[in-house]
């Protein structure tokens, strides 16, 4: 196992206050593309999603819909857990924060929060969001008391709760944050999170008195622990029984990347890293700190404004990998970003269709055309090689900052650049004159390879075509070592090349 690293990736759990909707998908899209590429590099990756059970989110809806919380969760947990497949997510567990393991790991870990001293019983008075489950500090409201996510009026709540002595990792959180600036990605996020920091932090509520529907606390059964700290510890509570054969703890704990939406950077950067530190356990490398999907009119997408992306939909009309390939193409990762089924529907014409799935079809079709199938065993165009040279390590370093964007950027460049090829070179005259058999050769090992490299790259995004192209070229491989033109020739030489039907066809 030498050499060998751990990766350990999250995304954030959903609520079940509802069933899935883009953003979710957006968000087990991004990190599943970012978790295929460290396994692609050899990594030993675990991927982790799943489900946020308890608080008042959870608790309401369940009451409007005359449900006890446990049946609602359990209703609508079924749809994240069935929507993982429908996205073709590779997560290797989903924990539901329901568990009844979560819940006494939970309660071990605030336990020792307790005993360490950070806890301390206190009145909580101010303004609470309960769609957020969020106790709001003064900087965070808007005018008229409202929430500035829901834009919902607060709450005023006075009540009686367990603390967390939050402030006294004011200089601990300026020490990470000096040290690691990596800690919150992109930089525009660890701004934020250092302007929250900088405003001094104040303690926080740890427990509700009012609610029931949570981790009750162990030295006080009349209240539970406040949803955020229960649902952020999923992170380290999961890997203690994803595997009843392993305890994976030592393995893979601290979390490489958390992938998040800018919505929760707060809990993920100040409250989360606080409360590892207090529970004396390592935190988190990085988090990631994702946009917002909007409509493609720029509003915030909402059923009465007609302006929804549907996920759904835009599987059952272009597939998944349509619906993975346009969300990342288009939305910088990081950065908020227009939606909608027309620009998806013209990226898949424009993109998947006419530039890397006609270079598909026309390379496997030239290839049976004029060589009966089997790759020339020559050397690759050499302007095509230094096109490709180190482009595996500049996609590598790009994922390393999570930027999964601007690698399918790079990428895209040398579909396109494939395509010049074709034109340059015009392989259909070259075959009419059997003096040019040989830049024949050469043109078609050029993009039998050139096409293997973009697809081994590609697979993290669109795993589908990918896995049904590369079994055609035979060559399945998709180990990132394998992202390099073969220096002498195709390395599945002499391969017997079946018909390709096409991998994104005309769609109405
Ligand atoms: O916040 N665009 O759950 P959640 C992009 N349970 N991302 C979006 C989005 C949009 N329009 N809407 C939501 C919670 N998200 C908590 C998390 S983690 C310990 C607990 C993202 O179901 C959002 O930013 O409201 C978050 O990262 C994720 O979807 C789940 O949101």
């Amino acid at each position: 196992m030498s050499g060998v690293m751990s990766y350990f990736i999250t995304t954030a759990i959903a609520y079940v206050n509802g069933p899935p909707h883009l953003g979710h998908a957006y968000e087990e899209i991004a990190t599943d593309v970012i978790a295929r590429h460290m396994r692609q590099r050899g990594e030993d990756v675990f991927f982790l999603t799943g489900t946020d059970e308890h608080g008042e989110p959870v608790a309401d809806t369940a009451k409007a819909h005359g449900l006890d919380p446990q049946a609602w969760a359990d209703q609508n947990a079924q749809r994240f857990i069935a929507l993982m497949p429908q996205l073709n997510i590779s997560n290797d567990f989903f924990i539901r924060t329901t568990d009844p393991r979560h819940k006494a790991k939970v309660q071990d870990v605030l336990q020792r929060v307790y005993d360490n001293g950070h806890v301390y019983q206190g009145l909580y008075e101010g303004w609470y969001c309960p769609r957020c489950a969020d106790f709001k500090v003064e900087n965070e409201i808007l005018d008229g008391n409202r929430c500035p996510i829901h834009e919902i009026a607060l709450t005023r709540e006075t009540e009686e709760n367990w603390f967390f002595r939050l402030s006294a990792f004011q200089a601990p959180l300026e020490e990470l944050f000096a040290a690691n600036r990596d800690f919150v990605m992109p930089a525009r996020a660890m701004n934020e999170a250092e302007a929250f920091l900088g405003s001094g932090l104040q303690d926080v509520s740890l427990s509700r008195g009012k609610l029931s529907w949570g981790v009750s606390v162990p030295w006080d059964p009349s209240h539970v622990f406040y949803v955020w700290f229960d649902a952020l510890l999923n992170y380290y509570t999961a890997l203690s029984f994803a595997n009843p054969e392993e305890d994976y703890t030592d393995r893979y704990w601290p979390a490489n990347l958390h992938v998040i939406g800018k919505d929760i950077l707060k809990f993920h950067t100040i409250f989360w890293p606080a409360m590892l530190m207090a529970a004396d356990l390592p935190v988190p490398q990085r988090v990631f700190v994702h946009g917002f999907l909007l409509a493609e009119d720029g509003r915030k997408m909402s059923k009465s404004l007609g302006n929804v992306l549907d996920p759904f939909e835009v599987i059952e009309q272009l597939g998944t990998d349509a619906l993975r390939f346009y969300l990342l193409r288009e939305v910088q990762f990081g950065q908020d970003g227009n939606v909608g089924l027309a620009g998806c529907r013209a990226r898949y014409e424009s993109e998947l269709a006419n530039e890397y799935g006609n270079l598909a079809s026309r390379t496997v079709a030239m290839l049976r055309r004029y060589r009966a199938g089997n790759v020339p065993a020559v050397a690759p165009d050499p302007e095509i090689v230094a096109q490709f040279d180190g482009l595996a390590e500049q996609v590598s370093a790009l994922f390393d900052r999570a930027d999964c964007t601007q690698a399918l950027e790079l990428i895209w460049q040398r579909v396109r650049r494939l395509n010049r090829y074709v034109e340059e070179r015009q392989p259909w005259q070259l075959a009419k004159d059997d003096s040019q058999a040989a830049a024949l050769d050469q043109t078609l090992t050029s993009l039998y390879e050139g096409l293997r490299v973009l697809s081994v790259l590609l697979d993290p995004y669109i795993p589908q075509s990918v896995e049904r192209l590369l079994a055609v070229l035979g060559a399945p491989d998709t180990a990132l070592g394998a992202a390099r033109l073969a220096a002498a020739g195709p390395l599945a030489g002499g391969v017997d090349l079946p018909e390709l039907s096409p991998l994104f066809p005309k769609r109405d």
